[in-house]
């Protein structure tokens, strides 16, 4: 298993090596397990990407070792400041053929270093875990709540074209009615402490108008699907609606801002698939 990269630069001098060591330093290296014996030093410096890099069809221009930074501006005037006291080489900067800038800098005999920063803001970025869209063949509960049916029916539909149009079978879905939203955690972690459901969506619309202990209601709604997901370690979604009036619910169930049932049931199917992803890289790491 590839665990990393590292160049290997021999410098002249002890005298190289310290002043070398320092800018390396300067310039934000995070200093890895150096050694030293009887017969000479070494001294580690870390970057949080490597990648080794092969090149046919034309002469690299650049030097073996190159460094890729951001704010190179910055980083030009430092090493300048450092070149002119301690007599090293450092060329201006360039335009590369690969739409990036660079400078080469000659830190002691045998040690010249390129430092580049692409044009292209995204270049270099961590590549992000994200979830893919894809329900086919997972199994989702929608545990949705009967008061203010006529909006929570519509959050269903929703949901359930959500599961239908990401693959979903229609035989994978397990649709359970609660009496209101106060019911909704209990049968949440029933569901997802069976094992059966890749994740759990929860439906329900509270309206502060019509529910004197509204707040009361919402703030055990809220945790206890929540603890459930963390206890449980199946994603749930949340979809319960905390709306003033019933227009407000009505136009967030599909009339005018969009349907959460829906939102709620992809959040859910990305979930699944980032949980897995998760799982699958801690698993190689392991
Ligand atoms: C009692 C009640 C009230 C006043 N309002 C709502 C609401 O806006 N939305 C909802 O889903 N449920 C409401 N409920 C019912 C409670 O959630 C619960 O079902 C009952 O108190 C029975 O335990």
């Amino acid at each position: 298993m590839v665990k990393g990269i590292t160049a290997i630069v021999a410098v002249a001098s002890e005298e190289a090596f310290t002043q070398a060591s320092s800018l390396l330093s300067a310039l934000g290296f995070e200093p890895g397990k150096g050694w030293s014996d009887a017969e000479g030093k070494g001294a580690a410096f870390l970057a949080p990407i490597g990648n080794l890099e092969l090149v046919t069809g034309r002469a690299p221009a650049v030097p073996a070792l190159l460094v890729e930074v951001t704010q190179l501006d910055a980083v030009y005037a430092t090493v300048k400041a450092w070149t002119e006291k301690h007599s090293a080489k450092v060329t201006e900067l360039a335009t590369t053929h690969w739409n990036s800038r660079l400078f080469t800098v000659t830190i002691a005999k045998g040690l010249e270093l390129g430092f580049w920063e692409s044009e292209n803001p995204l270049h270099g970025r961590p590549i992000a875990v994200e979830g893919d869209l894809s329900a086919a063949g997972k199994r989702f509960a929608i545990v949705v709540a009967r008061w203010n049916a006529v909006i929570t029916d519509r959050l269903l539909q929703g949901s359930l074209d959500a599961l239908h149009r990401s693959g979903c079978a229609k035989d994978d879905i397990e649709i359970v009615r609660v009496p209101g939203a106060w019911e909704i955690p209990s049968a949440a972690r029933t569901l997802a402490e069976s094992g059966k459901f890749a994740a759990v969506i929860t439906l329900g619309v509270l309206l502060r108008g019509e529910t004197a202990h509204y707040e009361a209601i919402y703030t055990e709604v809220a945790r206890g699907i929540g603890q459930s997901q963390q206890e449980t370690g199946v994603p749930h979604a949340f979809g319960v609606l905390t709306c003033e009036t019933l227009e407000q619910a009505l136009d967030r169930a599909g009339v005018k801002a969009g349907n959460k049932g829906f939102e709620s049931a992809i959040a859910a199917i990305e979930m699944v698939s980032i949980q897995r992803k998760l799982a699958a890289a801690s698993e190689v790491k392991a």
